[in-house]
């Protein structure tokens, strides 16, 4: 390692050792343990929605900060100077996955990350780097980690994440976002079994790179199935479930191999109601809910055997305080207060208020605090 990169990482001097966490109910909801209050974080916490964020971004390349640990950090820390969150989320992307499999991305303003050769026809596959080659190539994800585990001091636990397969997928051959991901889905119908096969690779990849994220400190994982609506069920079982189970399946067990703690597993299928029952079956410990879903009707399709995350729209955030904190009261008596991680059902929008992210925090901890109190 050079001098350059060696300053920049962050990493050089650190104990091997992590600081004890202080703050484990966000660990213990999802273990499906007593909780005394209802633990609470915000899907992309770390965003465009706060001055400090935008100020720290500005004139900076987002894939360059990215790869820059100590900025990671600092981004990944700032909304938890703000709001009494019981989780940080690493500051990273998921597109740095495809990325180190060889596909070159970059952030165009108005229009989001872009691919500049997205994978048009099967033939195109053969571009793509071997999983092995892709895992070491996220080193820097891991130096994050490592960094903010120990700037964190034990505050709050870590989640690290990746995209699942299918969700990359959708980027890879789309080249960039999509309303309809009408590419990708034409890879299904028309090239099955390449679908598979990217899938395959891709499932391999984020097996390595989630084991190497506990390894560097992350305390739990969630895999974003950003796009499991635009699937269906019928596709969805087919392309999108048997990669999350093998994530599931295979990262537990590559743990183990290390000689690593088991961590509890988040999956987000956005959009994903139709198959609620099948992934509380996945292999996860906390399954993630959208707005769309009533709360009893998550439980009920759930059975009571993972824990449920979510759901408030995240528009509620521009209601009035009382208004917001009425909608989050109805909101966990409707999940209830145990095996319960509150959480908005989306990303939190660049155009949030930051001060409604306060009184969702706020709101959450208080009502699930007297709710409590009331049965106890
Ligand atoms: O310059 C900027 O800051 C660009 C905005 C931005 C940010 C803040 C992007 C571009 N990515 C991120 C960070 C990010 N992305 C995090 C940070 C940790 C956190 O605080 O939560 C996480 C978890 C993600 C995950 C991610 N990236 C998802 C899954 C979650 C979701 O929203 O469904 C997806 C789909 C992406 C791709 C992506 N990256 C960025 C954008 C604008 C997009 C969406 C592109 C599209 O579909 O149009």
């Amino acid at each position: 390692m050079d001098m350059a990169t060696s300053a920049q990482d962050g990493n050089s001097d650190l104990p091997d050792v992590f600081p004890t966490l202080k703050n484990d109910t966000f660990l213990r909801a999802a273990r499906g343990e007593a909780t005394s209050y209802v633990p609470v974080w915000c899907m992309r916490q770390a965003g465009r929605y706060l001055p400090e964020f935008r100020m720290k971004r500005a004139g900076q390349d987002f894939f360059e900060t990215c790869r820059n640990p100590v900025a990671c950090c600092e981004l990944t820390l700032q909304p938890l100077r703000r709001f009494a969150l019981d989780a940080a989320i690493i500051f990273s992307d998921i597109l740095v996955v495809p990325q180190a499999l060889g596909m070159d991305a970059e952030m165009i303003p108005g229009k989001g990350p872009t691919f500049k050769q997205p994978l048009e026809e099967p033939s195109h596959l053969q571009r793509l780097l071997l999983p092995h080659a892709a895992r070491s190539a996220l080193f820097y994800v891991h130096d994050a980690l490592r960094l903010t585990r120990h700037q964190l001091d034990g505050l709050v636990p870590l989640i690290g994440f990746a995209g699942a397969p299918w969700t990359l997928m959708c980027y890879m051959v789309e080249g960039g976002g999509s309303t309809t991901m009408s590419r990708a889905k034409r890879w299904l119908y028309q090239h099955p079994e390449e679908s598979h096969y990217l899938l395959k690779i891709l499932t391999d990849t984020i097996v390595g790179y989630l084991v190497d994220q506990v390894s560097a400190g992350a305390q739990a994982l969630q895999l974003f199935e950003s796009h499991a609506g635009c699937l269906g069920p019928d596709l969805f079982m087919e392309f999108a479930l048997p990669c999350l189970e093998d994530v599931a399946r295979r990262v537990q067990s590559g743990l183990k191999q290390a000689g690593l703690p088991a961590v509890p597993m988040i999956v987000f299928a956005k959009d994903g109601h139709f198959a609620l029952q099948e992934l509380s079956r996945a292999g996860y410990d906390v399954v993630g809910v959208d707005w769309t879903v009533r709360p009893e009707l998550a439980r009920e399709l759930t059975g009571r055997k993972v824990t449920l995350q979510g759901n408030l729209d995240p528009c509620a955030l521009y209601a009035p305080k009382e208004a917001l904190e009425k909608k989050v009261n109805k909101m966990v008596r409707e999940f209830g207060t145990q095996r319960y991680i509150a959480n908005l059902g989306h990303g939190i929008y660049p155009d949030a208020p930051p001060e409604g992210l306060g009184t969702f925090v706020d709101a959450v901890h208080a009502i699930s605090r007297s709710l409590n109190a009331c049965t106890n």
